[in-house]
């Protein structure tokens, strides 16, 4: 009985058995992940690139990670979530200039003929002046500016809140649209924008800095300010929004940069 019993029993494995059966499990384990890598990195660069067009040309299965990334940030924003504000005395006195598409390339450009071009449902323009703008009650804000090329710095704006803008102009049933596009006058520069953000209190249709009309290059007459994004969306001089359901064309995302590009 007892031998019996104790033939079952397996003999105790030498240190040296331990360390190869170690030395291949770990081999294996490494080899599955190897090759599971590879396979993982073939898949994806042989699916099919995303629609062009709107974004950077990523594979479809990136893009779709992208946007699952997107959505979850979407959900968590929530427009009570302001970004932090200062007093004015903490603004820059000359904001710095940064990108000028769709400003230095417009030499048709007359300012003093500008009027703010808005896309309707029912396929018809309407026109609306800086004066009709600035009518419209005011709202100021001093914040942290961010360039997604790393600076930022505290700067003071203050025109129309776009949601007073829409209300104003009765352009709620277009605001029900999922994205509004914005494009400057001559169409080099645009950007799109969900409708949390256009919706989102602090996200203003400026036309003064510092107190004084915007300079040219900051955007003059009217430029976009959304403190929830980074600068890129900040459209300067814009010339005519449009609203739909589809992703507006949005000149860095085309590039390969984040299309929501929030902060
Ligand atoms: N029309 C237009 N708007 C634009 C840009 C541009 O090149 N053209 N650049 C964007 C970028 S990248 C940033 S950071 C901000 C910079 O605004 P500022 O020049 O007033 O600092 O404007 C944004 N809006
Ligand atoms: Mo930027």
């Amino acid at each position: 009985m007892k031998a019996n019993h104790k033939n079952k029993i397996k003999a105790p494995l030498t240190v040296e058995q331990k360390i190869r059966r170690r030395t291949f499990i770990s081999f294996g384990v490494f080899a599955a992940l190897g090759t599971g890598a590879v396979t993982g990195w073939n898949w994806l660069l042989d699916a099919k690139e995303e629609t062009p067009g709107i974004t950077g040309g990523t594979r479809a299965p990136l893009r779709r990670a992208l946007n699952k990334t997107e959505l979850f940030f979407r959900n968590f924003f929530c427009n009570k979530h302001l970004a932090k504000t200062y007093p004015i005395a903490d603004a820059v006195k000359t904001p710095r200039v940064n990108g000028l598409i769709g400003i230095e390339d417009d030499e048709d450009f007359d300012v003093s003929n500008w009027k703010l071009t808005v896309k309707l449902r029912n396929q018809k323009d309407r026109h609306i002046s800086i004066e009709a703008l600035k009518a419209l009650p005011k709202t100021e804000i001093v914040y942290d500016f961010k360039c997604v090329e790393g600076w930022d710095e505290i700067q003071y704006w203050a025109g129309v809140k776009l949601s007073d803008f829409l209300a104003h102009f009765k352009l709620e049933e277009e605001a029900q649209k999922q994205y509004m596009g914005l494009e400057t006058p001559n169409g080099a520069y645009y950007v799109g924008l969900e409708r949390e953000s256009i919706l989102h209190p602090q996200t203003l249709l400026a036309y003064e800095m510092n107190g004084k009309p915007i300079s040219i290059e900051h955007g003059a007459p009217l430029r976009l300010i959304v403190p929830a994004k980074y600068g890129i969306k900040n459209l300067k001089r814009i010339g005519t929004i449009t609203f739909s359901d589809k992703r507006p064309k949005d000149y860095w995302a085309e590039q390969g940069y984040d299309y929501y590009s929030g902060l």
